[in-house]
């Protein structure tokens, strides 16, 4: 068998002090950390797209990246290469499972029925190697968003043939899931949004894409996937306004629509500050409403506004991400898929292993950290305490529903100004202790 990386063995921890670039300073797969092996805290995943198809072009440039494996030209012999490849480079990362769009397996046909032929026949193959190998697929999409046919969106056309496609390439995403042991199957709307009102129906948009969703459940349901469905926000790009905007407006799309027994959320690092949210942020309202499924972990450019996909390598959004994991009672179904790529510049195939070296060792910072931050106790301490008015007096009966406005006015009459009652806030005091936490690790 070709070996495609042939200068990277298998990547081993060698801990905090090794100065090889090709090992983990952080992340030690089997060691148990709060009860279970690293590896089942994380569940990294490769993502297919970026990993094994993108080439790094960018608006202004041509690929920079070789995606031939070797000089082929033959699109599915490229495709039957990247299953190689792919196995080849997540067996020596490490890395047990994967995610990909029906698009960045097999080349598209001339028609539906060629399509379906190319499609069928690479997701054969994955599955030799899934079984050779013991890697498995966290999650499956359908790419409704790249082929010209879904310019005016894919779910939310105004054109009932794009409907009626993009359902074909649904169904058959959602049958390679199950094929396969997917245990989540993602939508992303990547045209799903509208440029102007001025030529846009959005109610009927709206409807019909729960009208897909649905469909997409009972046929799943009915051959077997007994998985999750996410939504994955994004705010904007390719559309100017996606409609799913964020969790918050996920939240309520779905439970409109009826489907929110069956949907949970992918939350993407890059899309939450997009949205103009911390990451962090967007984890919490998907944790606090129980639909916290699964992460595309990545980062934006602060300097830049679009969705850089950049490999993770803040610390402290890994370590509050980890936080937010954790308290949600860890990964189910879902894991951190690094829906992330190298830059541009960063073009060699030993990049593409720095860049998951250094994701992989950034969560499993965050891992640590975060268990410290939980076992050290005093930022939840400190919230708890924060809140407790709410556990006795009147605080309390509010809470009951005892108290009504009459009542609250007799209080505020009788108690009078509330300054005093206030704690500090002690943001800074806090932000210390989280620094001590990871400066200590
Ligand atoms: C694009 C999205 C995409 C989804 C899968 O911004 O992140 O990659 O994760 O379709
Ligand atoms: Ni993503
Ligand atoms: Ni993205």
């Amino acid at each position: 068998m070709k070996e495609y990386f042939p200068m990277v063995q298998k990547v081993k921890y060698e801990g905090k002090n090794s100065k090889n670039p090709f090992a983990f300073k952080y992340y030690d797969a089997n060691r148990i950390i709060d009860g279970k092996p690293m590896k089942d805290h994380l569940k990294f995943a490769m993502s297919w797209w970026h990993t094994l198809c993108a080439g790094g072009a960018d608006p202004f440039g041509t690929t920079t990246m070789d995606r031939t494996y070797g000089g082929l030209t033959d699109p599915m012999e490229i495709a039957r290469a990247k299953v190689d490849a792919g196995f080849e480079f997540m067996t020596k990362l490490g890395i047990e499972y994967f995610c990909f769009h029906d698009a960045d397996i097999a080349p598209e046909g001339a028609t539906f029925a060629e399509t379906k032929k190319n499609f069928w026949e690479i997701v054969e193959y994955i599955e030799t190697k899934m079984k050779e190998t013991g890697i498995k697929l966290l999650w499956a999409t359908a790419n409704c968003f790249n082929n010209p046919r879904y310019m005016h969106g894919a779910g939310t056309s105004c054109n009932a043939h794009s409907f009626a496609y993009a359902a074909s390439q649904i169904k058959n995403a959602i049958e390679a899931t199950v094929k396969l042991g997917g245990k989540g199957y993602v939508f992303w709307g990547g045209r799903e949004g509208y440029e102007t009102l001025l030529n846009t129906d959005m109610s009927l948009e709206l409807d019909n894409m729960a009208r897909l969703m649905h469909m997409a459940v009972d046929y799943g349901r009915s051959i077997g996937f007994d998985g999750d469905f996410y939504i994955e926000p994004k705010p904007k790009e390719p559309t100017k306004h996606q409609y799913d905007f964020d969790s918050a407006t996920v939240l309520g799309f779905l439970r409109k629509y009826g489907l929110d027994k069956d949907f949970k959320m992918n939350i993407e690092a890059n899309h939450a500050t997009l949205a103009q949210h911390t990451f962090q942020h967007e984890l919490r309202v998907a944790r606090d409403n129980g639909f916290f499924g699964s992460i595309d972990a990545n980062q934006g450019d602060a300097l830049l506004g679009w969705d850089t996909d950049q490999f993770p390598t803040n610390a402290y959004d890994a370590v509050l991400c980890m936080y937010e994991v954790l308290k949600a009672g860890g990964f189910t179904n879902g894991g951190l898929n690094f829906d992330a790529k190298a830059r541009r510049g960063s073009f060699t195939p030993e990049d593409i292993f720095y860049s998951y070296i250094a994701g992989m060792d950034t969560f499993a910072f965050g891992l640590r950290a975060a268990v410290k931050l939980i076992e050290d106790g005093r930022i939840d301490k400190f919230v708890e305490d924060r809140y407790s008015s709410w556990n006795s007096g009147i605080g309390k009966d509010i809470i009951d529903g005892k108290a009504t406005m009459a009542d609250l006015e007799k209080y505020a009459l009788e108690k009078g100004e509330v300054t005093d009652s206030l704690g500090s806030g002690r943001q800074e005091m806090l932000e210390s202790i989280l620094n001590q936490i990871m400066f200590t690790l």
